[in-house]
């Protein structure tokens, strides 16, 4: 999807502060953050909403959250909380239509979220 802002970040036609990569995700940091903490992990392969996931991609969701909480870990947030956000299609808030976890920390959050 050469119009996907998050396949460009993959490929880096557009900056980021990557945090990690392996073969299967991507991580950065996220542009508007939300928290002191706010990495976005992506799948490598362009998958736009998660009713999109097919039955072989569940070790691949299984992967994002894994490294989500190494990052979460990496700064300190494993025994205080992280935040594990997907928000999917647009009434749940979701803007950029490439899957990604928002891995939020660093502040106490309220529940319900807005
Ligand atoms: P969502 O609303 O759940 O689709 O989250 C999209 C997030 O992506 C939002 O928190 C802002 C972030 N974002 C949008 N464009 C860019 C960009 O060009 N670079 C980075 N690093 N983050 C972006």
């Amino acid at each position: 999807m050469e119009s996907c802002i998050f396949c460009r970040i993959r490929d880096d036609e557009l900056p980021a502060r990557k945090v990690y990569e392996d073969e299967l995700v991507v991580a950065f940091e996220d542009l508007n953050p939300q928290a002191p903490t706010h990495v976005l992990v992506i799948p490598r392969r362009h998958i736009a909403t998660l009713n999109d996931l097919q039955p072989d991609d569940e070790p691949l969701v299984g992967h994002m959250l894994a490294v989500g909480a190494k990052m979460a870990a990496q700064r300190g947030h494993a025994a205080r909380g992280w935040r594990a956000v997907f928000n999917n299609q647009r009434e749940a808030g979701q803007t950029v239509f490439h899957i990604h976890l928002h891995v939020l920390g660093g502040r106490p959050m309220e529940w319900p979220p807005g």
